[in-house]
């Protein structure tokens, strides 16, 4: 039997260049040799105010993202979170036995509810539970993410072990899969920021629908350190951030990437950057369009009932040891 994996994303906007290359570009290469569930987790999106319009248009538009990623529908599950009730149900019973003390760790809370603990939504404290139970429903082995979701999967396996050592063995204890490289690109305005769908700073992403223009245009004005020459170094986060959205677009070693800019300045390598940038992303921009909604909602509808089949098992199981059916 092939292991199983089980990612996602918010339908919080536009997806880019970071959500790419630290998740998706790594779900498509997975799904080979993996049973994969990926996950359109729009009850995630609620925990930051959306407008009700948008986020419905966003979930369908992120259904059409992932196929044109190159997810195969044939061979994974792409489905709608909220069309799986089993993901609201389990988050109940998994906030039981979760402690205050370890949500007030997640450093996601702290950002998002920018340090205002009073205003901050129970929902955006409670989102590390929903992600856990998205996760163990499933029995999910491996979960590729970017590096901001590690902190919310150790959880994810703390909660686990606490589960199978209360009630029983019941659910799978997951392993992060987080990427060597890409697992954390940076805004183009600072490079101490990854990068958003929720930045207010359009020009510190790439979104994946960018116009050739525009991401041109933003790649120019992307900040640069001091010094000239174009390498990696921990002392330049932002030519070393660059160069890995170069090297990742390229498939080239560390090594081919820095040769390649041997004696060249930053002017020239933003105008290469920019060049490859765009021309990575061209076909994928030209299949978005072949998707329209009422094949994307056949894909999602058979994907919820496949995902369903599974996660109602898990949860009976979960509802059978904790004596409540
Ligand atoms: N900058 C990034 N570099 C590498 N990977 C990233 N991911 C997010 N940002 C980067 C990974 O993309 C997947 C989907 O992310 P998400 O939709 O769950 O949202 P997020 O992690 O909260 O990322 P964003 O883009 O910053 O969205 P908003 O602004 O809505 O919160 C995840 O695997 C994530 O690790």
């Amino acid at each position: 039997m092939k292991k199983r994996i089980f990612s996602g994303a918010q339908p919080t906007g536009q997806l880019h260049i970071g959500n790419y290359l630290g998740a998706l570009k790594n779900w498509v290469a997975l799904q080979e040799e993996y049973e994969a569930f990926y996950c359109i987790v729009n009850l995630h999106a609620i925990t930051l105010p959306q407008a009700p319009a948008t986020l419905k248009k966003a979930t369908l538009d992120l259904a059409r993202i992932y196929l044109a990623a190159g997810i195969d529908p044939e061979r994974s599950t792409i489905f709608i979170q909220s069309d799986v009730p089993e993901h609201a149900e389990l988050t109940w019973v998994l906030s039981c036995i979760s402690r205050m003390g370890e949500l007030e760790r997640m450093t996601q809370f702290k950002d998002k509810g920018k340090g205002n603990t009073e205003r901050a939504g129970v929902g955006l404290f409670t989102y590390p539970v929903l992600m856990a139970s998205d996760i163990l429903l499933y029995q999910t082995d491996l979960v590729p993410v970017g590096q901001d979701q590690k902190q919310h999967l150790e959880l994810t396996r703390d909660l686990a072990e606490r589960f199978n050592r209360d009630f029983g063995e019941t659910f799978k204890v997951p392993e992060p899969y987080i990427p060597k490289i890409g697992a954390s690109i940076k805004s183009l305005q600072d490079p101490e920021k990854k990068m958003s769908k929720s930045d207010e700073n359009l020009n510190g992403s790439i979104f994946l629908l960018d116009d050739p223009d525009t991401i041109t245009k933003k790649i120019k004005r992307a900040v640069t350190d001091s010094g000239t020459t174009v390498e990696f170094d921990e002392t330049r986060p932002a030519i070393s951030n660059l160069l890995t959205i170069f090297q990742l677009t390229t498939d080239r070693s560390p090594e081919e990437c820095v040769a390649h800019f041997e004696g060249k300045g930053y002017g020239h390598f933003k105008t290469e950057l920019a060049e490859v940038v765009v021309e990575f992303l061209r076909p994928f921009q030209e299949r978005v369009r072949q998707y329209d909604d009422e094949s994307l909602r056949s894909i999602l509808s058979s994907g919820a009932e496949k995902a369903r089949s599974i996660a109602s098992e898990t949860l009976r199981a979960v509802y059978s040891k904790t004596g409540i059916a």
